[in-house]
């Protein structure tokens, strides 16, 4: 099946479901390009001593002093940084797969990576809806319909390396307020079954979305999803954008306008990080959030 017949199957099940997934959204030598340039990211990462900001590039450090070893568990707009993934935001596969979804012109508001090294720990995100990453609504109209994240599989994603988690038809039931108690801090602890009963979800129908690399998950801003800490052996690295129908939207850098793409520009645009402006960086932010009560 060709990536356009895959994307217009998709749009109907991400409407119906609230997710779905595209096999092989890329593969062999562009496969290749994209592992290897999350490791070079990873390496990038490791030599910060504490979670690090520049714009929006950011890297979310578990630092030696705390654990094991130092980790590097996100990154966020590596395309400041890397061609490669300048490029890949904007790649035509994107658009191909968008564009039932959310029409020809798109622009990015979140670019990340998450890895789960082995050993790592505090690896899982507990069941959320990314709504509640969305604090400036009033820049967006129609903000549930014209978003869609992706999760674009670096490494293999199986349950036992934590890989995202859904649950179908629960973008249905409006915002649920799932893991908003607390800090909010959606990494610390678990999801118990518990939690989605009493918000009327049903713990056997959620789905896992295991990946082979090169495979694409989508899921919207209701969608109730989470993952769990890795247990195996082997990092789950995953790449996630979040597009926006332009039309709707003051926020996010160009991906695509009336289907050309569009390269970031010389400066930065307000996305999700609500301090670009007045906090830039660089700055290290030393808070240790592990040792909070979740
Ligand atoms: O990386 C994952 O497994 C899930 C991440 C997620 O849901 C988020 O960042 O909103
Ligand atoms: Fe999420």
């Amino acid at each position: 099946m060709s990536l356009s017949e895959q994307a217009g199957i998709a749009a109907e099940h991400f409407r119906e479901h609230g997710y779905a997934v595209i096999r092989r959204f890329l593969e062999g030598e562009e496969l290749l390009a994209l592992q290897a340039e999350s490791r070079r990211i990873y390496a990038e990462g490791l030599k910060h001593h504490a979670t690090y900001r520049h714009g929006h590039l950011a890297f979310e450090i578990l630092p030696e002093t705390d654990f094991d070893q130092r980790y590097v568990i996100q990154a966020y707009w590596m395309a400041w940084i890397s061609p490669y993934f300048e490029t890949l935001r904007r790649h035509p596969n994107y658009l191909a797969v968008l564009e039932p979804l959310l029409g020809r012109s798109v622009k990015q508001v979140a670019q990340q990576i998450h890895w789960k090294p082995p050993g790592a720990g505090l690896t899982g995100y507990r069941f959320h809806q990314d709504l509640r990453f969305r604090a400036s609504q009033a820049d967006y109209r129609d903000i549930v319909g014209s978003t869609v994240t992706t999760g674009l599989a670096i490494d293999p994603s199986t349950l036992s390396n934590g890989c995202l988690r859904v649950v179908p038809g629960g973008h249905k039931r409006g915002y649920l307020g799932l893991s908003d108690e607390g800090s909010g801090q959606i990494m610390l602890g678990h999801t118990q079954e518990d939690e989605l009963r009493a918000v009327g979800l049903d713990p056997e129908t959620v789905v896992d979305l295991e990946l082979e690399p090169g495979d694409l998950a989508l899921w919207g801003l209701l969608t109730p999803h989470g993952s769990l800490p890795n247990t195996s052996d082997r990092d789950r690295a995953f790449a996630l954008s979040s597009y926006v129908k332009a039309e709707n939207s003051e926020r996010g850098e160009w991906a695509f306008r009336d289907g050309e793409s569009v390269p970031l520009g010389p400066e930065p645009k307000l996305c999700k990080y609500e301090k670009l402006f007045e906090e830039p960086g660089p700055l290290y932010d030393e808070t240790a959030w592990w040792r909070q009560d979740p």
